[in-house]
């Protein structure tokens, strides 16, 4: 049950909201903690990781590519979950960032414009060798070929696996050291750097929100937690934000 909001976030407090899987599992997409961490018996840690694209690639292309060809398939779309941060990002007089760790593309499908995606995106591949990035629609594979450079066999996804750098981070950490308000949407506060995030929104007086289906592993940190599906709680929150 959503309660009233302290009152110093009446006035243009800049916001920051962190999105992760469980904002597009009403959308139809899994988040990587259900199935207990497994795709097709594999470990996520195992098919996101360079070390293990440099050993199995076939394999990290075939997750990816399933990925790719389920988010293109027609049936999934944004929800109303991603709707209302979009809406809220039109109509809120203060800064806001949108920082999703998801790859998909359901934000700037339903309108978000002030988006950074901290784990890369689905729809680019990038070429190992010259550092391309291209808009990808089609499977990738060990015998795709690079358009800038010809070399074959060194195109990824476009994408942060662990052991590497996020992207946009000096965006993040400005928005984050300068917001009023930090929302957490969906995410099991499992994976670093975003996990931490609520601290530092904390350490620079922010309110800080949770919501999510169930408390996540920064439950305590958050000041107020709000549980269930984010198709049903986003548009609630944020309107009571907008007040
Ligand atoms: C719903 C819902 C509904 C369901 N409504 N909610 C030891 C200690 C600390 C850190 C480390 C450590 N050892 C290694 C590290 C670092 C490592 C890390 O964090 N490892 C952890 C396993 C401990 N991190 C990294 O390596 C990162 N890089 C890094 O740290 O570089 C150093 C650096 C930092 C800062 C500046 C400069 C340099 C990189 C991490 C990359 C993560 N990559 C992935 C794959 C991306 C590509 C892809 O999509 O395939 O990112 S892994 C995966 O996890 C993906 C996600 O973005 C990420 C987070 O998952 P998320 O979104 O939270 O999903 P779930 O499934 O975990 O949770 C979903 C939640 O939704 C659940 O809570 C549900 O309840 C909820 N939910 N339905 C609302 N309907």
């Amino acid at each position: 049950m959503i309660v009233g909001l302290p009152d110093h976030m009446r006035q243009r407090s800049a916001v920051v909201v962190l999105t992760g899987a469980g904002i597009s599992a009403d959308s139809g997409l899994q988040t990587f903690r259900a199935n207990d961490g497994l795709w097709e018996n594999h470990r996520i840690e195992d098919v996101a990781s360079p070390a293990g694209f440099a050993s199995d690639p076939q394999l990290v292309h075939r997750f990816y590519n399933g990925r790719r060809k389920q988010l293109l398939s027609g049936d999934v779309r944004p929800n109303p979950a991603h709707y209302a941060l979009a809406e809220f990002e039109t109509e809120w007089p203060g800064d806001y960032l949108l920082v999703t760790q998801n790859i998909d593309n359901l934000h700037e499908w339903a309108g978000s414009r002030k988006l950074v995606h901290m784990h890369g995106e689905l729809l680019k591949k990038r070429c190992v060798f010259c550092g391309d990035v291209t808009p990808v629609d089609t499977d990738l594979s060990v015998r795709s070929w690079c358009d800038r450079c010809n070399a074959k066999g060194g195109l990824r996804p476009h994408v942060v696996w662990f052991g590497e750098t996020p992207m946009e981070m000096d965006t993040i950490d400005g928005a984050l050291r300068g917001c009023g308000l930090f929302v957490a949407i969906g995410t099991s506060g499992s994976v670093y750097p975003a996990a931490g995030f609520v601290s530092v929104a904390n350490s620079v007086g922010a309110y800080t929100v949770e919501l999510n289906l169930e408390p996540s592993a920064q439950e305590s940190a958050f000041q107020e937690r709000n549980y269930g599906p984010a198709a049903e709680l986003v548009p609630e929150f944020f309107a009571r934000v907008k007040g």
